[in-house]
């Protein structure tokens, strides 16, 4: 008798590890696939560049700036309307999704002189 109870615990253990474990794969395949269906790059602001100045991404992508300075940054288009970060401060980060294909220059407010763009392709 207690051999029995000892192998129907074991086989329901064999049963609910291999549930968890199909269901974890799962996640992980979803994941993958919401990852390339809105793949997202980054840009680095630190001592006063944005790194890389400029990327090619493809049309609806996300670009996401990621403030590492030590002072406050933006990232605005240079066209003034297409996207703006804000102040960014210390830390802080924006992510904008390119919906349109061209080359979309753009600055820092504060600090004119820093300068990137990001190529948008179909
Ligand atoms: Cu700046």
């Amino acid at each position: 008798m207690r051999r029995i109870i000892l192998l129907m615990t074991l086989a329901a253990v064999v049963v609910v590890g291999t549930l968890l474990a199909v269901s974890v794969a799962g996640a992980q395949k979803h994941r993958t696939a919401q990852a390339q269906k809105h793949p997202t790059r980054t840009v680095v602001i630190k001592h006063f560049h944005f790194k890389p100045a400029k990327i090619t991404i493809k049309r609806g992508m996300k670009v996401r700036w990621i403030n590492k300075d030590s002072m406050t940054h933006t990232a605005t288009a240079n066209n003034g309307k297409s996207f703006d970060s804000g102040h960014l401060k210390p830390g802080e980060r924006y992510t904008h999704t390119f919906r349109s294909v061209g080359t979309k220059k753009y600055h820092c407010e504060i600090h004119p002189f820093m300068r990137g763009s990001v190529v948008v392709k179909r």
